[in-house]
C-alpha cells in the first residue's frame, strides 16, 4: 500500500479524499495555487507545495509543476479528483513515465473513452444499449450525411467526438437545417478540442438523466454499485442527485449494471468509472462514460456503505476486489444538494468571505466542503463550495432531513444557491420524483413568469 499520495486537486474534494489517505494512514500530500494557500486541506495535508498562481491553467492544470511536486515529496501515487486532469490521458501517461502510480484507469482507456465515437462503439460490442445514430463518425459527403439522418429521422443532434458533458452539440430538426449544422459543429469540435470528428444520434426531447456507478480491479473483477439519478441539472450543470432513481425496479437495474461490469471486462477497464444514460419510456440508453470520481460519489457511498475513494486508491495498488457482486446491496434512499457560491437566480457567481458558517448534522446527514468562519471563496475556481448529502431509509425521510438540514445550514457574506434547494425540496414535481433533464429550467422560467 502507498505510504504517501499527492492530491492534485483542491476544494471539497481534496479533503475528501485526504480524508480517505488518513484513515488508511497514508501520508498525504496537498499542492494549492496562492489563491488557496489557507485552504482546510492544505493546513491538515502532511506536506503542500504551491505549485503557481491562481489561474487554472498555471497551477492546477500545470502537468510538469504536479509532477514536480510528487517528486520532491517523494509521493509515489497521484489522486486527481475530478474536473482539472482527472481525465486527461496525457497527465496519466507522463505521471506514469514519471514514476508514480496514477490513481485511475489506464492512459489508453481514458483516451478511448474520451473519443465519444470510439466509446460508443465499444460499449454496442459489449451489449450496452445506446442512443440510435449515425453507426460511428458522420463521412465527409452531404448526400451521404443527409442518408444517414434520415435513416434516423429528425430531430437529431450532432455531436463532437472530442467533447462530452454538453460540450460541441447541436439539434437539427429539419433536412434543410442539416448541412450547416454538421459544418458548424465540425469548426467548433476542431477549435475546442483540435477533433473535427462529428457523430449523430436522434434526439430525446426529454428524458431522465441517469449514471451507473462501477468499480473494476485489475484483475477484472467489475462490479455496478446501482445508479443515480442526475435530471435535476441546468446548462450541465447539476444541482440535486439521489441514488436509487426514482421508480426503478431490480430487474431493470441488474439488467443495464450488469452490461456496464461485462463492458468493463472487455475493455479492461480500471478503478471506480460511471456510464451515462439517457432514460425515456422505461428504456436506457448509453450516452458517455466517465473515467473520474464524480462529484455526486457520496449518495452511492451512503446506499451501498462502499467508500469508493479507499476502493480506488486499493485498486490502484493492486489489490484484489473483497467485494463480490452478490455482496453489493443498495439500502435505502440518498439525496445531494451541491451548495453553490451564486446567486440562484441570477445564476452569477459569487465570491467573497465567509462570515457566518454553521454546518448542518443530525441523523443521515453528511457535509463534504472545506469551508470555514472567515474562509475566502477564490472567484478563479468553479462556485462549488460544498455538498450536503441526507441519506434515510426512503425517499421522503431523505427528503425530510434535507430540508431541515438545508434550514439549519448557515453560510452568511456570500449569496448561495440554498434556497433554490429549498424551492426544490418542496416543490410537487420534485417530490413526485422522476423529473427530467429539463424539469429544473421550466420551473425557474415558470418562477420568473410569476416574478
Ligand atoms: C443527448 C440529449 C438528447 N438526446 N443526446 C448533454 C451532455 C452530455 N452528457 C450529453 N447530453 C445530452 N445528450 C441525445 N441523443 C440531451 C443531452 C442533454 C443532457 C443530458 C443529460 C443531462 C443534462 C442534459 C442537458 C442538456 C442536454
Amino acid at each position: 500500500m502507498f505510504e504517501k499520495i499527492l492530491i492534485a486537486n483542491r476544494g471539497e474534494i481534496a479533503l475528501r479524499i485526504q480524508r480517505a489517505c488518513r484513515e488508511m494512514g497514508i501520508k498525504t500530500v496537498a499542492v494549492h495555487s496562492e489563491a488557496d494557500a489557507e485552504a482546510k486541506y492544505v493546513k491538515l495535508a502532511d506536506e503542500s507545495v504551491c505549485i503557481g498562481p491562481a489561474p487554472t491553467d498555471k497551477s492546477y492544470l500545470n502537468i510538469p509543476a504536479i509532477i514536480s511536486a510528487a517528486e520532491v515529496t517523494d509521493s509515489e501515487a497521484i489522486h486527481p479528483g475530478y474536473g482539472f486532469l482527472s481525465e486527461n490521458a496525457d497527465f496519466a501517461e507522463r505521471v506514469e513515465k514519471s514514476g508514480f502510480v496514477f490513481i485511475g484507469p489506464r492512459p489508453e482507456t481514458i483516451r478511448l473513452m474520451g473519443d465519444k465515437v470510439n466509446a460508443k462503439n465499444a460499449m454496442k460490442k459489449a451489449g450496452v444499449p445506446c442512443v440510435p445514430g449515425s453507426d460511428g463518425a458522420l463521412p465527409e459527403s452531404p448526400g451521404e450525411i443527409k442518408e444517414i439522418i434520415r435513416a434516423i429521422g429528425y430531430p437529431v443532434i450532432i455531436k463532437a467526438s472530442g467533447g462530452g458533458g454538453g460540450r460541441g452539440m447541436r439539434v437539427v430538426h429539419t433536412e434543410a437545417a442539416l448541412s450547416n449544422a454538421v459544418i458548424m459543429t465540425r469548426n467548433e469540435a476542431q477549435a475546442a478540442f483540435g477533433n473535427p470528428v462529428v457523430y449523430a444520434e436522434r434526439f430525446m426531447e426529454n428524458p431522465r438523466h441517469i449514471e451507473f456507478q462501477v468499480l473494476v480491479d485489475e484483475y477484472r473483477n467489475a462490479i455496478y454499485l446501482g445508479e443515480r439519478d442526475c435530471s435535476i441539472q441546468r446548462r450541465n450543470q447539476k444541482i440535486i442527485e439521489e441514488a436509487p432513481a426514482p421508480g426503478l425496479t431490480t430487474r431493470q437495474r441488474d439488467k443495464i449494471g450488469s452490461r456496464c461490469a461485462d463492458a468493463c471486462r472487455r475493455i479492461g477497464y480500471r478503478g471506480v468509472g460511471t456510464f451515462e444514460f439517457l432514460y425515456e419510456k422505461k428504456e436506457f440508453y448509453f450516452i458517455e462514460m466517465n473515467t473520474r470520481l464524480q462529484v455526486e460519489h457520496p449518495i452511492t457511498e451512503a446506499v451501498t456503505g462502499i467508500d469508493l475513494v479507499q476502493q480506488q486508491i486499493r485498486v490502484a495498488a493492486g489489490e484484489k476486489l473483497q467485494i463480490r457482486q452478490r455482496d453489493v446491496m443498495q439500502k435505502g434512499h440518498a439525496i445531494e444538494c451541491r451548495i453553490n457560491a451564486e446567486d440562484p437566480y441570477k445564476l452569477i457567481p459569487c465570491a467573497g468571505r465567509i462570515a457566518q458558517y454553521h454546518a448542518p448534522g443530525g441523523p443521515g446527514i453528511r457535509v463534504d466542503s472545506h469551508i470555514y468562519h472567515n474562509y475566502m471563496v477564490p472567484p478563479y475556481y468553479d462556485s462549488l463550495i460544498g455538498k450536503v448529502i441526507a441519506y434515510g431509509d426512503n425517499r421522503d425521510q431523505a427528503i425530510a432531513r434535507m430540508r431541515i438540514a438545508l434550514s439549519e445550514m448557515v453560510v452568511e457574506g456570500i449569496m448561495t444557491n440554498i434556497p433554490l434547494h429549498l424551492d426544490l425540496l418542496y416543490d410537487a414535481a420534485f417530490l413526485r420524483g422522476g423529473a427530467t433533464i429539463h424539469y429544473l429550467e421550466q420551473m425557474l422560467a415558470q418562477h420568473k413568469k410569476q416574478g
